[in-house]
């Protein structure tokens, strides 16, 4: 890869195309038959967008550093304090490109009802001029980085490759340790002859001008105007779960917002649970929990923190992988309490993203517990106004570095499965943890999931909305028909995983918690797992099975008094309203809704009727 200096722009010819490489680094590729459609995209996109300079990116640590330097040079990346947080770094994005950006973001199938009203929709040839006039010229006087990648395991049959055409360095070094980048990705791109295209400028910034398009007919993406997280790398939401939902539909698996987790018993046996929380709900602080020492023995080990493709095996049992290779996690909140595996992870080799500062260049973020902040998320004083941090900033780190990474996220085959939770932040109403009576129910409990919007996205914060699966904002196509699919697993096998819906979140009337929490949540995956083992009894009701009090271990737990007894009931009138609710949401898929969904959710709310 070459690296920019002021003498290569003004001396660059204005064609991309006859810029000699005056180093090792590449500027075409090798004319292997199979990477022809790779070279030719590459090729017009080039001609399109006419930048200064091409630069196929290898995914080395060199590459890596050699941006970063270049990125402190010019500004994009200012080091923090080398001493206590060596090899870290802090962008500050545009203040107003801080999130994932839901209304700007497109499913664009030739048949509307494809998209389904969980996305916006625009046919593809529409979509295709309206973006493409945005990319044309877009990226003169800078620099196309095109960056292959592979989302998971290298050698796993079941990882999918990308190839993603940025004019962004920050892009490039998240994606560096987001995904497998660079070398070895092309290699497997030769190899499968198909990858997932996606086209990426920062553009203007301009928020009237942004776009997140995505085209899973033919396996492309394109995003404008924003150069943040979830709306610029690209192989993270818009591949892994955009475009690969959709690809999972047909191919018969699953591709979920799911953190993946093992926990140890103290008799050395380990389950994996999936969970699905909505963004900002919990993962990544569920997929690194530190047992409390109240839990002797129990260990848990990170396999995801945000994205699981699951597949079923020959032998009908449901494995996941995660087809990322890092973390990029919501940083306030984060603190020795919470999350240390977090915490300790991210005091090196990390990018942060709209934190705050203090005096002496640290990282500072609310909830931190040490330090004060000096300058806010924007570069300005910290006027002691609201948030120093930006609620939604974050910490982009290798998954590597995580002390309880499990060496089992880099196995083909993945892991097998136990049980699947879902969940959402709700300040009422949900249980802190019921189990669903059997898959096709655990379907319907998934579809009816609510949760409070959250800083994740542009938009209100703290407004209840569906949100099935954690999906809403990330489902490549109709949820009708996704509905299906996760229906249809109960005609491939009789050992899928037990189904679980839970909530951290709910507040007493004066706004508190009245469940711990964090590692504390430790009691209730024991639950789940003590479930799946045949080992715990239920109280059978209307909306689930709930656990029995005193099967949920709550010795040594901080909590008010009943707070437990309140947070295993079932609130009937309140369930009654909400199953309803839940069946409105449902009619307004209309008769694409498969009706075993809709006779589940008739069932649950005929017994509801019955006992309230
Ligand atoms: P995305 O990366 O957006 O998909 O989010 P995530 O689901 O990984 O959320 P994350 O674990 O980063 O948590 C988001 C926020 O919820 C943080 O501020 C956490 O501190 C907070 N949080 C996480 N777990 C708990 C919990 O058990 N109880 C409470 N009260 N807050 C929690
Ligand atoms: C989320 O919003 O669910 C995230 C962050 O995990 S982003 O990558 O921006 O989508
Ligand atoms: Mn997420």
């Amino acid at each position: 890869m070459r690296t920019i200096d002021s003498a290569d722009i003004t001396t660059a010819p204005k064609r991309w195309s006859i810029i000699a490489a005056p180093s090792n680094d590449r500027e075409t590729m090798p004319q292997h038959s199979r990477l022809q459609d790779l070279n030719s995209w590459v090729d017009a996109v080039a001609a399109r967008t006419q930048p200064d300079r091409i630069v196929w990116c290898d995914g080395s640590d060199a590459e890596y550093h050699r941006l970063v330097a270049q990125m402190t040079d010019d500004g994009t990346l200012l080091p923090l304090n080398q001493d206590r947080y060596p090899g870290c770094y802090l962008h500050r994005s545009d203040p107003d490109d801080v999130a994932r950006v839901e209304h700007l973001t497109f499913v664009c199938t030739s048949d509307e009802e494809d998209a389904g009203p969980n996305n916006n929709w625009m046919a593809p040839d529409a979509a295709h001029a309206k973006i493409d006039a945005l990319f044309n010229g877009a990226m003169r006087g800078r620099t196309m980085y095109v960056v292959p990648y592979c989302m998971g395991p290298i050698d796993s049959p079941y990882a999918r490759c990308g190839v993603e055409i940025t004019d962004s360095p920050y892009v490039v070094v998240n994606m560096k340790l987001m995904t497998r980048m660079g070398d070895a990705a092309l290699a497997r791109i030769e190899r499968d002859g198909d990858y997932v295209k996606g086209l990426h400028s920062t553009g203007t910034l301009d928020p009237d001008q942004r776009f997140i398009m995505h085209f899973p007919e033919s396996l492309e993406i394109k995003s404008y105007g924003s150069g943040y997280g979830g709306n610029a790398l690209l192989g993270k939401k818009c591949h892994a779960l955009r475009i690969a939902s959709w690809q999972a539909r047909k191919e018969g698996w699953l591709a979920e917002h799911m953190l993946i987790v093992g926990v140890q018993s103290p008799a050395g046996d380990t389950h994996y649970l999936a969970c699905a929380f909505p963004s900002a709900c919990g993962k990544t602080n569920l997929a690194m929990l530190i047992p409390p020492a109240s839990q002797p023995g129990w260990k848990i080990w990170t396999l995801g923190d945000d994205i699981a493709w699951l597949h079923l095996d020959d032998a009908g049992q449901l494995r996941a992988i995660n087809p990322e290779a890092g973390y990029f996690g919501v940083v306030p909140g984060t603190n020795e309490k919470t999350n240390k595996n977090a915490f300790d992870t991210i005091r090196s080799d990390t990018i942060f993203t709209n934190v705050a500062l203090t005096e002496d260049n640290c990282p500072w973020w609310e909830d931190k517990g040490e330090g004060t902040p000096a300058t806010d998320w924007r570069g300005n004083p910290y006027s002691g106004d609201g948030p120093a941090a930006h609620p939604n900033a974050r910490f982009t780190v290798r998954a590597t570095a995580n002390p309880v990474y499990s060496e089992l996220a880099e196995a083909p085959d993945g892991v097998p499965i136990s049980a699947i939770v879902f969940g959402g932040r709700r300040k009422q109403l949900a249980p802190l943890v019921f189990e669903a009576k059997d898959w096709h129910h655990g379907v319907m409990v998934a579809a009816g999931v609510a949760s409070e919007t959250t800083a994740a996205a542009t938009g209100a914060v703290g407004v209840v909305r569906r949100d099935p699966m954690a999906m809403k904002p990330f489902c490549g196509y109709n949820f009708a028909d996704y509905w299906a699919h996760w229906l249809s697993f109960a005609e491939r096998s009789d050992t899928l995983p037990r189904v679980f819906h839970v909530n951290w979140f709910r507040q007493d009337s004066d706004g508190r918690f009245l469940w711990p929490g964090f590692g504390e949540n430790l009691r209730v995956l024991r639950w789940i797992i003590g479930r799946c083992d045949g080992q715990l009894e239920a109280r059978d009701t209307a909306i689930g099975h709930l656990p029995h009090e005193a099967d949920i271990d709550a010795h040594d737990l901080d909590m008010a008094p009943g707070a437990l007894e309140t947070l295993l009931d079932v609130d009937m009138a309140g369930w009654d309203a909400e199953i309803a609710a839940v069946g409105e949401y449902l009619d307004a898929f209309g008769a694409r809704v498969p009706d075993r969904l809709r006779e589940t959710q008739l069932k649950v709310r005929d017994a509801l009727k019955a006992v309230s």
